[in-house]
């Protein structure tokens, strides 16, 4: 087992991590206080052409392999989380979604102008009434007599909602339950098709999550994701495979940067007559977090090492979410701890870690929902 990376994977790390921190971890906590969108975060990774680094070459992607998207998204989940879902969310759901399910002629409509960030994805799966069930999900999708398709219904909580270009939109063809539902590929300007900003988040607050409300929009039938009905759930979760190893690898970075800022903090305030760091209990923080760093990161590179490899990386992906979302929560709930009082005013990050952090044991299927993938895998049993 060799965990040195290749000169590749290390370059992607260095010009990644030196633009982070020259960007984006600079304007983090001021976008956090007024609810700002992170306009120049995008545009720089646009610019970079980081918005498409695990896009095949063919489209005009990076091409980089899974350690490297995994390298690029813990740097990101270090400097602002919100940044990251923009990215994951694009990346790992959508463009991965059609390269892996689409046509030849969905891959070329679409992955060249992902690869460049002139249009953006976003993935709507979740209904207001259907999170973690999305088999039972109730939009709809009527095929019409010259083989368009009506689609209508409500997604809830859709990351990159106002400013994608394109949805990957899981609606119900016919019939109950998994088999029922199809994906499509739907593009934001379609008419009927309404995005509404929600406010009032807990963390993320910078970033842009929506509901979308379809109204009789008409799609093509070649918006029809690799040209089959049927497969939409199966399309979701194989992206969710991606979007979980995403996000481990978002928490391994949020993780880290409360980490970094503990020790920063600690070494320097003084009480006692000493720096803090110099109390035992307080070196028990710093350790516990650093130990849980080093497991969220190597669960989440065994997920892109059996993804490279071509083997079934699923469960991985589970376990590594479950328990780098967790890790984060406690990590930034120390950082706090380790600040005082200052932990709990915005004019530090340890809070906004902490708020940004708790959301990821609940998207891209909580812990209760992760645990029970991994209880079925190891069973057999399937207690949903
Ligand atoms: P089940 O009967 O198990 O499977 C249905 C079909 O899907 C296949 N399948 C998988 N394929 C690939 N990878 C996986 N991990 C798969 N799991 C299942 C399966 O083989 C079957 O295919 P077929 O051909 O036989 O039909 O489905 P189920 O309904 O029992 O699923 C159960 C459950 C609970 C595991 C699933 O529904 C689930 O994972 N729920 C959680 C929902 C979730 O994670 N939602 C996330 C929404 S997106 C989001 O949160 C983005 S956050 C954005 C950001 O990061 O900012
Ligand atoms: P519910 O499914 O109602 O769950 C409520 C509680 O019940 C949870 O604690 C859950 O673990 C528990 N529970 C449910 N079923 C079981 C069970 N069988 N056993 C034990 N416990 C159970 N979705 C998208 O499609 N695209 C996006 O881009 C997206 N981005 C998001 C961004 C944000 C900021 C947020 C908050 C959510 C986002 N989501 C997105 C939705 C997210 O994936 C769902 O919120 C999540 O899957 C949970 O669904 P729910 O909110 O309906 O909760």
């Amino acid at each position: 087992m060799d965990l040195t990376l290749s000169p590749e994977q290390d370059a992607v790390k260095k010009a990644v991590r030196a633009w982070v921190d020259d960007v984006v971890t600079p304007r983090a906590l001021q976008n956090d206080r007024e609810e700002r969108f992170p306009q120049e975060a995008l545009d720089g990774l646009r610019q970079t052409g980081f918005i498409g680094l695990s896009i095949d070459e063919e489209y005009g992607g990076g091409g980089g392999d899974p350690l490297s998207y995994v390298l690029f998204i813990e740097a990101l989940g270090r400097g602002d989380a919100n940044v990251r879902s923009i990215v994951s969310v694009h990346l790992g759901l959508v463009a991965g979604s059609i390269a892996r399910w689409g046509t030849a002629e969905q891959r070329q409509q679409w992955l060249p102008r992902m690869a460049s960030g002139e249009v953006l994805g976003c993935f709507g799966l979740t209904e207001p009434d259907f999170g973690s069930n999305p088999a039972d999900l109730q939009a709809t999708a009527a095929k019409q007599p010259d083989g368009s398709y009506l689609l209508n219904g409500t997604k809830i909580f859709i990351t990159n909602g106002t400013i994608a270009g394109v949805t990957l939109f899981m609606a119900r063809t016919g019939g109950a339950g998994a088999r029922g539902v199809s994906a499509f590929l739907v593009p934001n300007d379609t008419p009927g098709f309404e995005a509404r900003k929600i406010h009032g988040k807990l963390g993320l607050r910078s970033c842009d999550t929506a509901e979308l409300v379809l109204r009789d929009v008409r799609v093509p039938a070649e918006a029809l994701l690799g040209g089959e009905e049927g497969k939409g759930i199966r399309v979701a979760l194989t992206a969710l495979n991606d979007g979980r190893m995403s996000l481990g690898a978002s928490c391994t970075g949020l993780a880290q940067a409360a980490l970094d800022t503990m020790i920063t903090y600690t070494t320097q305030r003084k009480q006692f007559g000493k720096v803090i760091a110099g109390h035992q209990l307080v070196q028990e923080l710093i350790a516990d977090t650093a130990v849980e760093v080093d497991c969220a990161r190597l669960l989440t590179w065994r997920v892109a090492d059996l993804k490279t490899r071509g083997e079934d990386y699923s469960l991985a992906a589970s376990k590594a979410k479950y328990y780098a979302s967790e890790a984060s929560v406690r990590a930034a709930n120390n950082c706090v701890q380790a600040h005082g009082g200052y932990g709990y005013i915005d004019e530090y990050p340890a809070g906004k870690y902490l708020r940004d952090a708790r959301v990821t044991t609940l998207y891209e299927g909580t812990s209760q929902i992760q645990k029970l993938i991994i209880g079925r895998a190891l069973t057999g049993i399937s207690a949903f």
